[in-house]
């Protein structure tokens, strides 16, 4: 492979992302409040081994160190989220100066180190009292969080360009309200509903306010996790099943953000769960507002087919079980795509990532991208030196960073990558049981340990050229 083949643009970000909840802990101090996870990993049966984030990975505390090691593996760029019970403990009302103060720390902390801060308002961590009085499918809860990205966007704006309302709200919608497998842990078709629609209100209201508040120069987008889904033949039923089930994954987001619209295939595919009557005139207007970036995040495809009615097919589509997110398209299969699979059973499959690029540069022309999420959990330990080698996530890096390379080549304004995760850390309903961290963590002494993942990607990141993964 010459160089020439492998260079990414200079001002490509070199980043890596967390959540709050899955690396803060300090689960209780300063102000901070009980949020959906809190409740839902506290409440027997949900969260494997009983594992919560109270602890984390201790990053409230240890935060310094950890912008430190960034800066020592050549991150440009961090992605990080906002607990918003930390900075306003009951959904409404003032913020709280303690909470703001720990995301003033650690951004002057990034900053400092020529990191750039990229933070996401919501990565599924609503104040208990919000879900206490609704939730999202109450539309209030939109309302809420507009207030809150601008309490956030004042005390915070001087500082950040690269701002994210949501991140994935599918599964703030579909696993929280319709499998019940995240939190708040509903299995009410309708709600997941009214919810997608709530997160597509809430994120244009924010965006508004956010716009309202910080300087001009700032970067707004919203980070989805868009399916890639292929269908198993060209059957006409099993494209149907595609489309459907794109429907539900993808358009329920990009069509009213992207064109200020719901796709008449989404309604009718849902008509006999509701008439949509929750969507009230103006909100498509609202919820299409101007975006600097979109940010997605990639894993794995989406490989389906059609059940006929009676009959019965594989039905793991890598969620983790539960009731079905796929509202109004119950009648689809989900088969393993062939390949390599990470530890969480999902398929290793660049093409996807090459192929949602292709897809969206198409979609919305002009519109930049950033992977805001890529990456793989590996069972990975420490051998006998200390050292954690990890020859797999090295070459799922290295696939998908080849694949969105490809896709700059070919025209696709990528501007960024962000690796998921910096460091192991609590995976929601896998508790710690998974690691998708490129720094390993020591749970019981937080002893940080960087994998080899970890330095061949800092190689990347410095020089801006893929590298081969080492033999
Ligand atoms: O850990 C999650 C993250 O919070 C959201 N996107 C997918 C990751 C891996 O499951």
């Amino acid at each position: 492979m010459t160089d020439a083949k492998v260079t990414f643009p200079s001002g490509f970000l070199w980043g890596a992302a967390t959540a709050a909840y899955q690396i803060e802990g300090a689960a209780a101090k300063d102000g901070r409040t009980p949020s959906i996870w809190d409740t839902f990993s506290h409440t027997p049966g949900k969260v494997l081994g009983g594992d919560t984030g109270d602890t984390a990975v201790d990053h409230y505390h240890r935060f310094a160190d950890d912008v430190k090691l960034m800066a020592e593996l050549g991150l440009t760029a961090y992605r990080f989220s906002v607990s918003w019970s930390r900075v306003q403990p009951t959904g409404r009302g003032p913020a709280v100066q303690r909470g703001i103060d720990f995301y003033k720390r650690l951004i002057d902390e990034l900053l400092a180190h020529g990191i750039a801060p990229s933070l996401t308002l919501y990565h599924w961590d609503l104040p208990q009292e919000l879900e206490d009085a609704g939730g999202w499918p109450h539309r209030d809860t939109a309302v809420r969080f507009a207030e809150y990205a601008a309490l956030v966007g004042e005390a915070l704006g001087d500082r950040v360009e690269l701002w994210s309302t949501l991140n994935e709200p599918w599964c703030s919608a579909f696993l929280g309200y319709a499998a019940g497998v995240h939190a708040p842990g509903r299995t009410v078709p309708v709600a997941a509903l009214r919810a997608a629609h709530h997160l597509n209100l809430a994120h244009g209201l924010a965006a508004q306010a956010l716009r309202a508040t910080v300087p001009a120069r700032a970067q707004l987008g919203i980070c989805l996790n868009p399916a890639q889904v292929r269908p198993l033949t060209d059957d006409a039923a099993d494209v149907d099943a595609a489309r459907r089930i794109d429907a539900l994954a993808t358009r329920v987001f990009t069509s009213p953000l992207l064109f200020g619209r719901y796709d008449e295939d989404l309604l009718a595919d849902t008509a006999k769960l509701t008439d949509w009557s929750f969507v009230r005139e103006g909100d498509l207007a609202n919820i299409r507002q101007p975006l600097d970036f979109l940010g997605l995040n990639y894993y794995t495809p989406t490989l389906v087919s059609a059940l006929a009615d009676g009959e019965e097919g594989p039905r793991d589509d890598g969620h983790g079980g539960g009731a079905s997110p796929w509202v109004g398209a119950e009648r689809v299969a989900f088969h393993q795509p062939p390949g390599e699979r990470t530890a969480m059973g999902w398929t290793v499959d660049p093409t996807g990532l090459y192929d949602l690029l292709k897809r969206f540069a198409a979609d919305a022309p002009g519109l930049p991208l950033l992977i805001t999420e890529n990456g793989a959990a590996y069972d990975d330990k420490p051998d006998a030196d200390g050292q954690v080698n990890d020859p797999e996530r090295t070459a799922y890096l290295h696939g998908h960073l080849a694949a969105v390379h490809r896709a700059i080549a070919d025209g696709v304004d990528v501007r960024g990558y962000f690796l998921w995760s910096l460091m192991d850390n609590f995976e929601w309903a896998y508790g710690y049981s998974k690691r998708f961290g490129a720094v390993y963590v020591d749970y019981p002494s937080q002893t940080r340990i960087p994998k080899q993942s970890a330095r061949w990607y800092g190689r990347v990141a410095r020089g801006g050229v893929l590298q081969e993964p080492p033999r």
